[in-house]
């Protein structure tokens, strides 16, 4: 997978040649190439930003160096280029939320750019013109909180795509037990524990050491249910309640959760007082 990366603090980037995302472009997995905006400027002073029409605080980025820096990365298609283009990422705190699934759809992308804004983000005009162009420009958003600038969101961004190519990750069965994998129902993943048995005065959970696959594999789906329900409710509302046994729906009551009639799980309705 080639990623073209256009920001002016190149060196935020500096993780991205650590542990496994490192070594995936050692091993020519990962063509990882980090372009710096300002040398897409023409001033002396090679400005970026200026204030916004309309006044208000803080500072935009001006959208001539994004142009010239962009055409330039399209200009340059890597050979696995299908004649798309690249998936043209655009972090901003007003973006779909960046999710597995998301991350999932772009690790079958030969070919990923991001523009990172810094201040108040980019001139609107640059996902305008680009898709116009015929670009597909998503904006993403980590979640709601506001960072100050697109650099975090491309760490994390490539790092959630990245381990999904073949051969990044070691042991591909580990990528489908993780929290938010679609084998798991979306569902949080359960608690783990190693040796020692007892620590601190805190035992493993005795069926875990059982040796009854049948038992552990019913506490592990238990106990994921009872977490995502008291922690991630909003999950719930996409879980298939036709993917859910009887005593899932009886694990999901008791946290008061019931089938909302939309293809997920809700709040169950209080019972009526006669
Ligand atoms: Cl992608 N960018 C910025 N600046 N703030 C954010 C974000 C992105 N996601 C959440 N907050």
């Amino acid at each position: 997978m080639r990623v073209d990366v256009v920001t002016i603090f190149g060196e935020y980037l500096a993780p991205l040649s650590l542990s496994l995302i490192g070594r995936a472009r050692a091993q020519g997995l990962l063509d990882l190439r980090v372009h710096d905006l300002r040398e897409h400027t023409r001033d002396r002073h090679r400005t970026v930003d200026d204030t916004p029409y309309g006044g208000g605080a803080g500072l935009l980025m001006k959208p001539e160096p994004w142009g010239e820096a962009l055409d330039a990365v399209l200009a340059d298609p890597p050979p696995a280029d299908d004649g798309r283009g690249p998936v043209l990422l655009v972090p901003s705190p007003a973006g779909e939320v960046f999710t597995q699934a998301a991350a999932v759809e772009l690790a079958a992308e030969p070919w990923l750019a991001f523009a990172c804004g810094r201040y108040e983000g980019i001139d609107a005009r640059v996902a305008e013109h680009y898709r116009a162009r015929g670009v597909r420009v998503r904006e993403v958003s980590l979640g709601d909180y506001v960072l100050n600038g697109g650099e975090v969101a491309v760490l994390v961004v490539v790092e959630a795509v990245a381990r999904l190519l073949p051969g990044v990750v070691g042991n591909a069965a580990s990528l489908a037990e993780e929290s938010h994998a679609a084998e798991h129902d979306g569902l949080l993943e359960h608690p783990a524990y190693t040796k020692p048995a007892s620590w601190r005065g805190l035992d493993v959970p005795a069926v875990l050491s059982s040796g009854d696959h049948g038992a552990v594999a019913r506490w592990r789906r238990e106990e994921a249910l009872r977490r995502t329900a008291r922690r991630r409710p909003d999950l719930l509302a996409r879980l298939d309640p036709a993917r859910c046994s009887g005593a899932d729906l009886r694990v999901l009551a008791e946290e008061g959760f019931a089938p909302d009639g939309a293809g997920g799980f809700g709040p169950a309705a209080p019972a009526v007082a006669h």
